[in-house]
């Protein structure tokens, strides 16, 4: 069930909640009629009709599941993204760029909280979801099991992987269900910067000495094809696609945002001066896009079992912050309840 404060933390306004299309008296999930032909006939055309699905308004099971299983994905996605960045943040070759890494990450774990955040208007509590991520009964992305080498890596993530981010998540802001739309929206907004940055990083030590070019395309080299992984598996193989965009909760399959990352980085690589690694990369004037080499949808699979690169590093990292941060939680839950405690009284 929502709670206020969840209804609050993810910006949703608790009277819109009760007063739409399709709007219940009885909360999410709950009441007699829950399931009806009646309900899900509203939820449907409500959908259609590109109105918000809001948290205390009725939703087939499926649609609640799945919203959890991508969201919870996605939260987790941000702050296991925390690592790999953070790697470099004391060997950063300057304070200033040392100041924008710290910001980065620290934005990617806001990134975190907004979708945790989402995923609690669905009644599902940030502790079941950490417990799934760090017991391994839920995913996060694919891209976070690769190391961070050098330092160029850090341009490379902030050119690719929240280019990729970017590519799919604007239409996530267009998302049905509405506390996860307008979470995207601001991140969508701070990935934007972080592109950049990636991006003058990466012009930076292109435009620099032989070693700092040749920095750069090794980077490059290496995070092009785990970067088009990121949008998932083809469409004849992706499960959830096509009821995730007849729901609205998906806007566009894998393979067309695939195809849109493609051709947005090809003139981007060409003013970088830095190659693409794909020698069938070439532009077909007449499907107006750029045709691409064959992904290595072995080595996805593989890194989705377990078997990439770094998931133990990862995973073994988050478990630790999370027990060594307890302390935190404790403190913070006693102060809560101390201040509870006093306004109560002071109200009394
Ligand atoms: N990695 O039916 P499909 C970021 C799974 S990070 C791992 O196509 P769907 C950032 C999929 O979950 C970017 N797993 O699934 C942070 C499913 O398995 P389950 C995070 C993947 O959900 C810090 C199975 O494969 N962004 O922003 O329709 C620094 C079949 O796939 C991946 C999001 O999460 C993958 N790459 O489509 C910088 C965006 N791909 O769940 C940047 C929100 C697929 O049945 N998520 N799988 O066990 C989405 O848009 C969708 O969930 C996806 C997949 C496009 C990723």
């Amino acid at each position: 069930m929502a709670t206020a404060a969840a209804h609050q933390a993810a910006g949703t306004p608790a009277a819109h909640a009760t007063s739409d299309a399709i709007g219940t008296a009885s909360g999410p999930d709950s009441g007699p009629d829950s399931g009806t032909a009646a309900y899900q006939a509203a939820f449907d055309t409500a959908v259609a009709a590109e109105e918000r699905i809001e948290p205390r308004d009725w939703m087939p099971d499926a649609y609640r599941a799945t919203l959890v299983r991508q969201i919870a994905q996605h939260a987790h996605s941000e702050i296991i993204g925390m690592q790999p960045e953070a790697n470099w943040i004391t060997r950063a070759p300057s304070l200033r760029r040392k100041a924008i890494l710290m910001a980065k990450v620290q934005d990617e774990a806001g990134h975190g909280l907004y979708l945790y955040s989402a995923a609690e208007t669905l009644g599902t509590g940030r502790d079941e979801l950490l417990d799934k991520l760090h017991s391994g009964r839920q995913k996060y992305s694919s891209i976070f099991n690769y190391p961070t080498l050098t330092w160029a890596d850090v341009g490379a993530i902030g050119w690719l992987v929240d280019g990729a981010a970017i590519t799919n998540q604007v239409p996530l802001c267009r998302c049905s269900y509405g506390p996860y739309a307008r979470a995207m929206v601001r991140i969508c907004k701070e990935e934007s910067f972080h592109q950049r940055q990636g991006y003058e990083l990466l012009l930076a030590l292109s435009r620099g000495t032989d070693a700092q070019h040749a920095m750069a395309q090794d980077a490059v080299d290496r995070w092009w094809w785990p970067s088009l992984m990121m949008f998932g598996p083809p469409d004849d193989e992706s499960s959830h696609s096509a009821q995730s965009m007849e729901w609205k909760i998906k806007r566009h399959s894998n393979d067309e945002l695939r195809q849109r990352f493609v051709d947005i980085c090809v003139p981007q690589a060409e003013s970088l001066g830095l190659a693409l690694p794909d020698p069938d990369l070439r532009w077909n004037e007449e499907r107006g896009h750029h045709d691409f080499g064959a992904i290595d949808w072995t080595e996805f699979w593989e890194v989705l079992k377990g078997n990439g690169p770094c998931n133990e590093q990862r995973i073994t990292q988050r478990r630790r912050a999370h027990d060594e941060g307890a302390w935190v939680r404790e403190a913070a839950a006693a102060h809560a309840a101390k201040h509870s405690g006093a306004s109560g009284k002071a109200t009394a």
